[in-house]
């Protein structure tokens, strides 16, 4: 290693996140001999999927493609239940693989990191805790994930509520029991989309408070059969081979037509076709246009507003359920079960915030503009300070004490989406301007090319690696250029970096990089073959 100040770190790497980038970077890191430890808030293992335990918590990708591939003997010996895994069986995935990669020892719970400080002398990173409490390594690699820093509304009186309030992705271990409740739900993203109808089974009366619409298509989930299961693994050689080829990292890709190619017949058939498989396909298998092109996306946005409204049979409800402010797909689209038909019970309402605002929570319910109501249980589904929420959350410190929310007030800035200038020795798993897509073939593809770059770094004894500012340019102007097109960049949103219950978070941003999965990977991997020579080593 190069000179070196008088610190010797604790550990050779220290993780802070103890979701799938962090289970995975503790196996490759402890594959690589080296000291690794991660720190993780929750009093155990799943990120994501420890977090969000809310009724209908569930995958909306299949099951089997969501998995990590890595390993052809874990793929093997793991048994999914349902296409679109619940929340519990996912859980249960990620200790399974901490117990047979043998990570429980390097992981530690209940530790909340409150600042992480580059020293620069001893070339070390200091963690600390909310207790005080300190860690040390060479090496830091973050895995705080992308929707992890939940935020609650903006509305006056939120603490003030005397029965029971859960945030969704702070949900409690215990059941909750709806049973014969009144529940106020806030917010209508995929969240609220998955646990309305869940609640709505038990409950005595569920108010919907919807700011913004969404559009969602049919999960149309199934039970997995032993044979099925049987059949999905004999089929993941193939199964790897189109997840790594497919733009998002799923089996779905667009069909590659021109929606102009097809008379409104025949675009109508495809479309029936679409809609009627489980899951993605509507999204992600539609005309290549879709995403880019108004008058494409207003064709597709009315078909999908036609089979909304032909699933509630309000009028007044179905009419407010469907989106005005954006088109179908430039939002992430929920998958839903029975989601619009739960507002064809009796005991479900909805209330236009648009046209009736809050203006507060009171001790026993709230009161909107127009009228006060009662609750016995809230339910917040209020979504996220996504994407780099959880990298504001900590005060992170860099060269020279350079702040890292500073540095990204205007947006992020990083090179490959894995570094910043000025963070030396620091990777991200999931971190801004990275393509996103199916979540954990990201992470297996970032992980394995943080392990192989700190690898090199130990083969070369170097102990200084840092984005350089040239870098930096080049690639956030790159992720700006991919995105300059695409309709979802021009709407609110958490892909944009929108939460309008944070300050500071109101303007968008391009928060993602918008290439594809492969084009991702192939920009990464150059910069590896060429032995990392863009960025300073010492
Ligand atoms: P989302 O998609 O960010 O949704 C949050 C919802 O909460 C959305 O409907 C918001 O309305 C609503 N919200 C937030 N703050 C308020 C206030 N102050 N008043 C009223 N309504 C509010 O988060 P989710 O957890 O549902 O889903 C996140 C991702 O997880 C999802 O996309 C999948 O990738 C998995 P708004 O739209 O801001 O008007």
């Amino acid at each position: 290693m190069g000179s070196l100040g008088p610190l010797k770190p604790d550990h050779d790497v220290l993780v802070i996140g103890g979701g799938l980038s962090g289970c995975y970077a503790c196996h490759r890191m402890k594959q690589l001999n080296l000291s690794v430890k991660v720190l993780e808030a929750g009093t155990s293992v799943g990120g994501t999927w420890y977090w969000n335990r809310y009724p209908g918590a569930r995958f909306d990708s299949e099951s089997y493609t969501y998995a990590f591939y890595f390993s052809p003997e874990l793929l093997d010996e793991w048994k999914w239940t349902e296409h679109y895994a619940p929340q519990a069986e996912t859980e249960r995935y990620i200790q399974f693989l901490c117990d047979r990669l043998k990570l429980w020892d390097h992981l530690q719970f209940n530790t909340y990191i409150d600042s992480a400080q580059w020293l620069d002398q001893d070339r070390v990173w200091k963690l600390t805790e909310k207790s005080g409490k300190t860690y040390t390594s060479r090496f830091l690699i973050t895995g705080i994930g992308v929707l992890s820093n939940p935020t609650l509304p903006n509305v006056p009186g939120v603490a003030n509520f005397k029965g029971e309030a859960y945030h969704t992705s702070r949900w409690p271990k215990t059941p909750v029991d709806f049973t014969d409740k009144r529940v106020g739900v806030i917010g209508t993203g995929a969240t609220a989309i998955q646990a309305i109808p869940v609640i709505a089974e038990t409950a005595a009366q569920v108010t919907v408070f919807q700011r913004t619409a969404n559009w969602a298509i049919p999960l149309r989930n199934t039970k997995i059969s032993e044979d099925e299961m049987e059949k999905i693994r004999s089929g993941y050689p193939e199964m790897l081979i189109r997840i790594n080829e497919t733009r998002m990292g799923f089996m779905h890709s667009a069909c590659g037509d021109s929606i102009w190619d097809y008379t409104p017949e025949e675009r109508e058939v495809f479309w029936e076709k679409l809609w009627a498989l489980p899951g993605f396909p509507f999204w992600l298998s539609n005309y290549k246009e879709i995403m880019v092109d108004e008058k494409a996306n207003d064709l597709v946005t009315a078909f999908a507003a036609k089979k909304t409204k032909e699933r509630v049979h309000d009028p007044w409800t179905a009419d407010k359920l469907i989106p005005k402010n954006h088109g179908f797909g430039t939002r992430r689209v929920p998958m839903d079960t029975y989601y619009f038909e739960a507002y064809n019970r009796p005991t479900v309402r909805l209330v236009d915030l648009l046209e009736t605002p809050f203006e507060r929570v009171t001790e026993d319910g709230i009161i909107t503009t127009a009228e006060e109501f009662k609750f016995d249980i809230l339910v917040y589904a209020t979504g996220f300070d996504a994407v780099t929420g959880a990298f504001d959350a900590i005060d992170f410190r860099g060269t020279n004490n350079h702040s890292l929310r500073d540095e990204w007030k205007d947006g992020p800035r990083t090179y490959l989406g894995l570094t910043v200038e000025h963070f030396p020795n620091m990777w991200m798993s999931m971190g801004p301007h990275q393509a996103y897509g199916n979540i954990p073939r990201s992470i297996e593809y970032a992980v394995g090319w943080i392990a192989e770059c700190i690898d090199y770094c130990r083969d070369h004894n170097i102990s200084y690696f840092e984005a350089t500012a040239a870098g930096v340019q080049d690639w956030t102007d790159h992720v700006h250029d991919l995105g300059k097109d695409l309709l979802s960049n021009k709407v609110d949103s958490w892909m944009t970096g929108v939460n309008k219950n944070v300050a500071g978070k109101q303007k968008r941003i391009v928060a993602r990089y918008m290439g594809s999965a492969p084009e991702f990977r192939e920009k990464c991997k150059e910069v590896a073959d060429a032995e990392y020579s863009t960025f300073t080593k010492m």
